[in-house]
């Protein structure tokens, strides 16, 4: 029985690659905006509602634009009565399941933009997520 269970082993890592490869188109960005920013803002923050369609766990651990200087991702918090904002270094995506990145809980701290964001402008970010996806996607700015 040794010997099946050498096969096995060799087969597993290979099936997990190909699985990989055809579900990582399976993530999708709806209703994503941006605040306005008044003149002289230099920060705002984007909003989306991220939907994994894959039936493993996805990590957004980055987010890049050209027209911004710096995005983190945060997450507004609330502790003792005080409201405040986390840094979260990746967010995890369940398998299945959509996360809202909504007024009050994550969103993407976007620092210095490069320009006055108006209603109707479009600002593209690339979601950058763990295995090298990266998912470009355009946010509408809006007030
Ligand atoms: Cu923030």
């Amino acid at each position: 029985m040794r010997w099946r269970h050498a096969v096995f082993a060799g087969l597993i890592p290979a099936l997990t690659a190909l699985a990989a490869a055809t579900e990582d188109a399976g993530i999708s960005v709806r209703d994503a905006w941006v605040r306005e920013t008044p003149p002289g803002m230099a920060m705002t923050a984007g909003y989306m509602v991220l939907q994994n369609k894959t039936s493993r766990p996805q990590v957004l651990v980055a987010a890049r634009s050209s027209g911004f200087q710096t995005i983190t991702i945060h997450r507004s918090i609330t502790k003792q009565g005080m409201t405040g904002m986390e840094h979260s270094p990746q967010v995890e995506l369940l398998p299945h399941a959509s996360l809202p990145f909504a007024p009050g809980g994550y969103h993407l701290m976007l620092l210095n933009p490069k320009r006055t964001l108006r209603a109707g402008d479009r600002v593209d970010i690339r979601l950058e997520f763990r295995g090298g996806l990266v998912l470009p996607v355009a946010f509408e700015v809006r007030k």
